[in-house]
């Protein structure tokens, strides 16, 4: 094979010149951005995926064309490592080069990647691609395939699927297909087996019943969750709102982050007997909360933390009643309700790590433990388990009945990446077997209130924080000033960080009481206007006092 840098600048050049002379950096997850200035970063990530795989002697490297739970007009990329993982934070940096050096510069910059990591240019490579269903996914899905296709690397398209669905086929494929199959078909397979088997014609539960709505935003997660339906024999009565046909857009006034930010229901909404389980994911798939209405028809929450909680305490009960030796922990970030907290450490006792926002963060944490379940409290987050422990599994299994229903709850689990549908299943599975209804799980703990702001300053890279963004560095000063401020509110705590998908400092108070909490994050949110440079309007003081 022989591989000539110029058809790189030739492809960029004719089909996917470089429009925007703004800087886009990969960020939390990707890149992101308006889909009409993405065309020349989705063929360079088509590139760097080619260039990545032959580095990493030629595994499959996954090229994911989402922006997840952002509006409509936006689209994105994500790159999965061979082991599933995000691309690794070393390589983060190389691909913000390669997005933004211009058209003239790229022979030469890929030329020197090449250089730089030593890689045999010549070698195999295989890049896999899927798309959500936004209506310029196709067009940036074909812009990634050339990228690929101008560096003579192998490219297999898997059309419109989750972001889950794209980490498995990776790891099946480099797991020499242990982990499954590349296609979906295994995907459902193997995740509706284990569902079944662990339900084991057990459809109903004490208080738990087997009905579900289900809302899919619009996205490719109501597509896939219907595909699921078709296959599964009756396991579970799931009505799918927000399938993506009709005029709605994807996730507006639905999905996952509209439901926890908003903190109401989603539109479309078939009424419903109070108590009823409710779902929702995001346009990706990769984030899922419950919520439901009580009998005075107040809507309740039941978001990450209450599933990670959930899913700790099951795991945990079923470990002990093996009597296995295994190491299981939970991560968070500092978005996890003070309260779930308290309860982890507390009443499961369930040792608690805390890391920086992103699924990066919490995914290489969670490694750290035999057993690692984590969870972000907007949805995110999955269960992943060490060989040692699937093989200590694997073996108690043979004889303790308990160990053979962990390893079905394995299967059931998607490790890869959080997976609002495996997840789903899962809670599903735990509910069902404790006979739980949503009232035994919501009253498990109280949620603290807590209120989150965003705030525009000048440029958020001002702002720099430690201890997993719960100090604020920089500027010098504003930490003091949050101490003071949180010191005069019962169970107060307040933290601010810059947003890695958005042009804002992010803001997140809690306290004892709804009002406290309020009257903190305002009074927050001022302290980062003063001290940081705000640029937006000022904040309305919810006490309707006089400015501070
Ligand atoms: C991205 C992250 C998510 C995080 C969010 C924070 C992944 C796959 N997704 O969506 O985990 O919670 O960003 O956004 O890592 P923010 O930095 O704007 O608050
Ligand atoms: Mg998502």
């Amino acid at each position: 094979m022989s591989i000539n840098l110029r058809t790189v600048y030739a492809f960029a050049r004719e089909m996917y010149p470089k429009l925007s002379k703004e800087t886009i950096q990969y960020g939390t997850a990707g890149f992101r951005g308006k889909a009409e200035f993405l065309d020349s970063v989705m063929f360079r990530m088509g590139v760097l995926a080619t260039l990545r795989s032959r580095f990493k002697e030629g595994a499959v490297i996954g090229v994911m064309i989402t922006a997840s739970h952002n509006p409509e007009p936006d689209n994105g990329v994500k790159l999965i490592d061979p082991k599933g993982e995000m691309l690794d934070h070393s390589w983060e940096k190389i691909a913000t080069d390669l997005a933004n050096v211009s058209d003239q510069e790229l022979e030469q910059h890929v030329s020197k990647i090449i250089k730089d990591n030593e890689i045999d240019i010549n070698s195999s490579s295989c890049v896999y691609v899927g798309m959500d269903n936004r209506y310029h996914s196709p067009r940036l899905l074909k812009a990634v395939a050339d990228g690929v296709i101008a560096l003579k690397g192998n490219v297999r398209e898997f059309g419109i699927v989750t972001t889950p669905m794209m980490h498995f086929f990776v790891v099946a494929s480099n797991t020499k297909e242990v982990y499954g199959k590349p296609t979906e078909e295994s995907y459902y397979e193997k995740l509706i087996s284990a569902f079944e088997k662990l339900r084991n014609g057990q459809l109903e539960n004490g208080k738990y019943r087997n009905r579900l709505i289900f809302d899919g935003a619009n996205g490719v997660g109501a597509r896939k969750m219907l595909q699921f339906i078709k296959r599964m024999n009756n396991s579970l009565d799931v009505t799918v709102i927000n399938q993506g046909i009709g005029p709605g857009k994807i996730n507006e006034e639905c999905g996952a982050d509209h439901v926890k930010v908003q903190q109401r229901p989603p539109v479309c909404m078939p009424i419903v007997e109070p108590f009823t389980r409710c779902v929702s994911v995001d346009g990706d798939a990769d984030r899922v909360i419950y919520f439901f209405t009580d009998e005075t028809g107040q809507f309740k929450l039941l978001d990450g933390d209450r599933i990670a909680t959930l899913v700790a305490g099951y795991l945990m009960d079923l470990v002990q009643s093996c009597e296995l030796d295994l190491r299981l922990g939970l991560v968070q970030t500092a978005y996890a309700n003070g309260a779930s907290t308290d309860y982890i450490v507390n009443d499961l006792k369930v040792p608690v790590s805390c890391v920086p926002t992103g699924v990066k963060h919490l995914h290489h944490k969670a490694l750290e433990y035999d057993i690692g379940v984590y969870f972000e409290a907007n949805g995110h987050g999955t269960v992943v388990f060490s060989d040692s422990a699937k093989a200590t599994i694997s073996e108690a299994a043979k004889t303790k009945p308990q160990a053979q229903t962990l390893l079905q709850v394995i299967d059931l689990i998607n490790e890869t990446v959080g997976d609002a549908i495996s997840d789903m299943l899962l809670v599903e599975t735990i509910l069902n077997q404790k006979g739980w209804d949503v009232k035994d799980w919501i009253s498990s703990y109280t949620d603290l209130p807590n209120q989150q702001l965003k705030i525009q300053v000048q440029d958020r890279n001002v702002i720099k924080t430690t201890d997993a963004e719960r100090v604020c560095v920089k500027p010098e000063g504003l930490q003091d000033e949050i101490n003071q401020v949180v010191a005069n509110y019962k169970r107060g705590r307040a933290f601010v960080r810059p947003s890695g998908t958005e042009d804002v400092v992010r803001v997140y108070a809690e306290a004892s009481t709804k009002e406290d909490t309020l009257q903190l994050a305002y009074e927050v949110g001022r302290l980062v206007q003063k001290l940081a440079g705000g640029v937006g309007p000022e904040l309305v003081n919810p006490s309707n006092n006089a400015h501070l």
